[in-house]
């Protein structure tokens, strides 16, 4: 049985506990003769009530749901670092598939790994991994994104960033709704990490508010090969000494949004640095298969004509989403 009153008093005690490990806790909202602990969830954690003898009684909600202040900072920055992160045995999980996922394409830049969620040949020159569509099809994740696109989710893509020591390539800055063929634009990406993301690795950076006009601006061309984009905004467009680094630990998470300036440093450290980007578009916008990334010449190849759609929550409010192109079905 679900306990809804119960999820707001684990948020509390959650960090308590990390420090103390398993213990009892009391709440006011429950009898003395009821304990609580944190028990491992399918991915992530979950509280339980408990009897004195340990029988469960009560569940809390899983802690997937963005709070309201995380909501109103992603409104507010553009970007949100959620309290809920993945389970270190879910970041294991991820770990192994993601090195799975490079010995399965020795010909492709680990920072290129587009569509790594498509199982087998992506049609996008990647051998993709099923874990993480898994990872993308997440219920938790789903519902952090709900809170910021609303209860009509489109899964359309996954990147995989990994840069590995010393030679990882640099994002340049840019802003996603420049690549992208959803109308109306709109998108939010969650970049989880998979390994510590720091300034000295290179982790992902954002200028504060700088989706807020819901413009987009001129990028330019960059033929570099030591870069995950070949396109880069032009510096005059904004100030980067007011740049965030966001610094997270394996398994944290942040959000951001589609017209968001940001960018990643190379890492020239001795720890790589990998990040799974999962899209989530909703569905009162259009994939617009016909559209391509701007001019060609991102230095990724993508192919939005066969790119799969999942629709995890809600439904098409367009009507016109299609859902069977590019899946396995009208693959063969
Ligand atoms: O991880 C990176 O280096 C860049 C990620 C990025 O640009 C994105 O997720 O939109």
């Amino acid at each position: 049985m679900r306990d809804n009153r119960f999820t707001a008093d684990a948020f509390k005690a959650r960090n308590y506990l990390a420090t103390s490990g398993p213990t009892v806790l009391r709440f006011r909202s429950y009898p003395r003769s009821m304990r609580v602990f944190c028990v491992p969830a399918r991915h992530g954690e979950q509280w339980v009530v408990s009897d004195v003898a340990g029988a469960p009684l009560r569940y809390s909600e899983p802690m997937g749901k963005l709070a309201a202040s995380e909501i109103a900072s992603y409104r507010e920055q553009g970007w949100v670092k959620p309290e809920f992160r993945l389970s270190d045995a879910r970041v294991s999980v991820m770990r192994d598939a993601l090195d799975d996922l490079i010995r399965r394409n020795p010909g492709v830049r680990p920072e290129k790994l587009v569509s790594a969620h498509i199982e087998g040949d992506n049609g996008e020159g990647v051998r993709g991994s099923a874990a993480f569509l898994d990872l993308a099809r997440d219920p938790e994740i789903v519902d952090l994104v709900s809170g910021v696109i609303g209860d009509d989710v489109i899964l359309w893509g996954c990147h995989v960033f990994c840069k590995p020591a010393e030679h990882g390539y640099e994002t340049p800055w840019h802003q996603d709704g420049h690549y992208w063929p959803m109308r109306p634009l709109a998108n939010c990406s969650v970049w989880v990490a998979l390994e510590a993301s720091t300034k000295d690795n290179g982790c992902l950076r954002v200028m504060p508010g700088s989706h807020r006009p819901r413009a987009l601006y001129d990028h330019l061309h960059e033929d570099r090969e030591d870069l995950t984009l070949n396109q880069r905004m032009s510096p005059d467009t904004f100030d980067e000494s007011l740049a965030v680094d966001i610094e997270l630990e394996p398994g944290e998470m942040s959000l951001h949004d589609v017209y968001m300036i940001h960018g990643a440093r190379a890492n020239t450290s001795t720890r790589r640095r990998t990040g799974v980007a999962l899209r989530y578009m909703p569905a009162t916008s259009l994939f617009r298969r016909d559209l391509k990334p701007s001019d060609g010449k991102t230095g990724v190849a993508v192919n939005f004509a066969n790119r799969p759609l999942w629709l995890l929550k809600g439904v098409d409010r367009t009507g016109w989403n299609d859902f069977t192109v590019g899946h396995r079905s009208s693959r063969a």
